[in-house]
């Protein structure tokens, strides 16, 4: 007997910006624009190479203001605009596009590109020069900024709190993730374990699949919004 959805997580990943252009990480060759992933996305890559590291971020960065929201962007902030039950929407995401669409109830696990993160004050900022350029914090004035992202190893953003979600949630809903990132591909798990209904939706099946009580396969673009307009109806 499924019970009634009042409370909501969405988890989105990658797979939701493809349509954008925004590359997803694990393409055919392996390679995420040009890079071992470990080359680039991990604190020994920044200690190693900062200025590599930092040049891909800016890269990355600069990328977004050629890129805007899709369909499924979109569906996801009409959806939050319009549900009166708890929604969170949690995103492994680093770009701007669900933030763009218009979505508010909106976490960012990992981090975000438009977002500084002084390593002297701990102060974070918006980003305004590239931080390859070494500008100064606007807190503190030193040179002291990195990425506020959260690289391999690290601990990613307000755990407890998406924890709390998926606690409460009655539908939890997977979106263009392949399921090979800790914590996050575990998150359906949870969900289940409270008695969650949980819905996949993807290009492929991914490495959680076998979790979903339900995988709808196929673009983004097309399938959130016929899965919003269900929601809404
Ligand atoms: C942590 C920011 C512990 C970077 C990211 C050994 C050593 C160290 C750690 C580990 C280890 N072994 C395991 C771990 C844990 C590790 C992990 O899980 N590693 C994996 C690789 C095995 N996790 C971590 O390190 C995490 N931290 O564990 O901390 C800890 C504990 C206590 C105290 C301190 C620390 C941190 C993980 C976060 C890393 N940062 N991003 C950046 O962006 O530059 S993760 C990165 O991968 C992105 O955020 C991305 O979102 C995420 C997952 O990738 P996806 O989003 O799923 O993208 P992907 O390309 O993989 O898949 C796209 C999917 O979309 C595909 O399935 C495709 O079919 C689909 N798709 C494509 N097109 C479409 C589509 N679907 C629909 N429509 C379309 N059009």
């Amino acid at each position: 007997m499924e019970r009634e959805i009042h409370n909501i997580v969405i988890l989105t990943g990658a797979g939701i910006s493809a349509e954008s252009g925004v590359a997803t990480f694990r393409g055919p060759d392996g390679l995420w624009e040009g890079h071992r992933v470990e080359d680039v996305a991990t604190p020994e890559a920044f200690e190693r190479d900062p200025v590599l590291v930092q040049k891909f971020y800016d890269e990355r960065r600069a990328k977004l203001k050629t890129v805007h929201p899709n369909p499924a962007h979109q569906a996801l902030a009409k959806l939050d605009a319009a549900w009166g039950g708890d929604l969170l929407l949690v995103t492994q995401n680093v770009d701007d596009l669900h933030d763009r669409a218009g979505s508010k109830r909106l976490l960012h696990m990992h981090g975000e590109l438009n977002s500084a993160w002084c390593l002297n004050c701990d102060a974070r900022s918006g980003v305004s020069h590239p931080l390859s350029h070494h500008p100064a914090c606007p807190h503190c004035k030193q040179p002291a900024l990195r990425p506020d992202i959260v690289w391999f190893g690290e601990m990613p953003y307000q755990m407890e709190r998406i924890e709390l979600a998926l606690a409460q949630c009655d539908l939890f809903v997977s979106i263009g993730t392949s399921g090979a990132v800790y914590p996050a591909a575990g998150f359906v798990q949870s969900a289940r374990h409270y008695g969650a209904q949980t819905l996949e939706m993807n290009l492929d099946p991914s490495e959680g699949s076998l979790y979903f009580h339900e995988s709808r396969m196929g673009k983004a673009g097309e399938l959130v919004p016929v899965w919003v307009e269900e929601m809404l109806k």
